[in-house]
């Protein structure tokens, strides 16, 4: 029982004392076993700190709104305001960006979906865990550990009212299925499995009150909508009986694959409508623009492209459906919204590229799956009025990794040692704060067979050759990468080093002109894969056996140039204002 917020309000909010009654109700959000019949001395008196320090504390009625957008592959060239040549328009992304900050140099914490999801919801790399590569499937074990605090248990425990209304995969004990077995495979078989039992540990058991959506991608089975542990119909029939785009599967009768999107956009609205007089925290992890491209009636032709455009264009339309309702709600003015992105476009950009010229990637080299910038450097657009200058924009490199840390600073969370532990806060980032406030700390990029890259300031060193991910220079897909940039750019050196403010397309490989570089970055990776963290704090668990993507890693103490990664004092822990 760790869990004290800080004493020192956030002077953004304002600040009002809330009863202790309501302050012991919601602290049990983060306690769920802890009754104070049965607490002991030592429990007691943490509680009773607990309970004192949220009397100084932010008000509940005066905590900010959040809402995460977290599309599915929508590539940083998808979106107009980030990519002028863009020929996808995205009024709704350009008008959320016009009122908030647009931050060019973010990256999700993995260049595929569930490393992707695991980071951005635990503040902790996805490598850490079983998973050391890949990805999850429909009817894979849980990822997120029992114990393991995620973003949502943050605002659960502050009183919100929190939902994930979308696409999970981040895994669940269905009945009859792999409970028990060891590894993290991508399972989409359901032999066993019995659709009319409940589901164990599915989002709800994560800090979610709400949990509503899909199991896994939408080209994963069961075709089926979740509802907290329940799905809400059998799926007695099969995908190749109801619609095309996925491996086959179980699915309910009547099952489309175009009505997924239009149905998450209705829950969540049904959610903020039913929760606009609480602080609210929505995860809303979208199922596009992520095969299959299901665009519905009303968007085909729309894009003047592709489906894949007139796709893009409907999940435009439906992030303006939920910032429409913030309005009308007159929620806008005290709900921060993010919108971004899980990784980087799929690889059918390629042959859209050289048809149409729209680059999903942008000018970056690669795509999904790479540890290029195309795999991992992500839109996002982050709006909070009063807070955020309007039409803002920064171009400080961070991690979706950093959610973690960054909204338990919003609601005054210390976070535990333990918890987190990857996680830096971009608050400061968001306020408009000038410079590099991570002061030398460094992101870890990772790819889908899970090879290693490390960014730091202007420098990236990518730890293998190649992209890290798709294969561009032989396998089943390599027609449609014929002729690119990726096919010519894959033979490489073992290492290789760019400068990304001088060459931020990585073209010019630096690792021979800059060994120490190399060394500098290679020591401070192995740091931080070693001590089980990247952040200052006590040394986490980190089996390294059975590991060959480790390979890189070096045994050399830290440059003393290298920054704080050694820094063990726990004060530290707070990003420096
Ligand atoms: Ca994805």
């Amino acid at each position: 029982m760790t869990q004290l917020r800080r004493n020192a309000p956030s002077t953004y909010f304002g600040c009002r004392i809330r009863s202790a009654a309501r302050e012991l109700q919601h602290g049990f959000g983060l306690l769920p076993n802890l009754s104070i019949q049965k607490a002991n001395v030592k429990q007691t008196l943490a509680l009773f700190l607990f309970v004192v320090a949220g009397l100084t504390s932010v008000a509940v009625a005066s905590s900010p709104n959040v809402v995460l957008i977290f599309a599915d592959d929508m590539g940083y060239g998808d979106v107009t305001c980030y990519d002028a040549k863009s020929k996808i328009h995205t009024p709704n992304l350009d008008r959320l960006a016009k009122v908030g900050m647009r931050f060019t140099d973010a990256h999700s914490a993995s260049a595929v979906c569930t490393p992707s999801r695991y980071a951005l919801l635990t503040g902790r790399y996805a490598w850490r865990t079983g998973l050391k590569s890949g990805v999850l499937g429909g009817f894979s074990q849980p990822l997120i550990e029992k114990g393991r605090m995620t973003v949502a248990n943050l605002f659960q425990g502050k009183g919100y009212r929190t939902a994930c209304i979308g696409k999970w995969h981040l895994g669940m004990d269905w009945s009859g299925g792999m409970r028990g077995e060891k590894g993290y495979n991508m399972r989409n078989t359901s032999e066993g499995i019995d659709f009319t039992k409940p589901i164990q540990n599915t989002a709800i058991v994560n800090g979610f009150d709400e949990y509503f959506g899909i199991a896994a991608s939408l080209d994963m089975p069961p075709y089926v909508f979740i509802r907290n542990d329940r799905v809400t119909e059998q799926p007695t029939s099969s995908l190749k009986e109801e619609d095309k785009g996925g491996r086959q599967g179980p699915a309910v009768p009547g099952w489309r694959h175009k009505h997924v999107m239009p149905t998450l956009t209705d829950e969540v609205i049904s959610f903020l409508q039913r929760n606009k007089q609480s602080p609210f925290f929505v995860y809303m992890p979208l199922n596009a623009p992520h095969t299959p491209h299901a665009p519905g009636e009303a968007f085909v032709g729309k894009s003047k492209l592709d489906i894949y455009g007139d796709f893009m264009v409907e999940v435009d339309h439906h992030i303006g459906r939920v910032m429409n309702e913030l309005d009308r709600l007159k929620l806008s003015d005290n709900t921060l919204v993010i919108v971004t992105s899980d990784n980087g476009p799929e690889t059918n950009m390629y042959p859209r590229r050289s048809k149409f010229g729209h680059d999903s990637s942008s000018h970056f080299l690669g795509a999904k799956r790479d540890n290029w910038e195309g795999g991992h450097r992500v839109p996002f657009i982050a709006r909070w009025p009063g807070v955020i200058e309007p039409g803002s924009k920064c171009d400080t490199p961070f991690c979706l990794v950093d959610m973690m840390a960054t909204f338990a600073e919003m609601v005054s969370v210390d976070l535990p040692q333990d918890q987190g532990v990857d996680s830096v806060s971009i608050l400061p980032l968001m306020q408009g704060e000038s410079g590099d406030s991570r002061e030398g700390h460094a992101i870890i990029h990772h790819s889908s067979t899970g090879r290693f890259a490390i960014r730091r300031g202007d420098w990236k060193l990518l730890l293998h050759a190649g992209s890290g991910g798709n294969g561009y220079g032989a396998g089943q897909r390599s027609s449609r990468y014929n002729g690119t940039i990726e096919q010519k750019s894959f033979n490489t050196a073992n290492r290789q080093l760019y400068n990304l403010r001088t060459d931020p397309d990585e073209t010019i490989n630096l690792n021979e002109k800059h060994p120490e570089v190399v060394d500098e970055l290679t020591a401070l990776a192995s740091e931080y894969v070693r001590r089980g963290r990247s952040t200052p704090g006590s040394q986490q668990n980190t089996g390294l056996q059975n590991w060959p993507q480790l390979d890189w890693l070096s045994l050399k103490p830290v440059p003393a140039t290298s920054g704080d990664a050694t820094d063990t004092n726990q004060n530290t822990r707070k990003q420096k204002k």
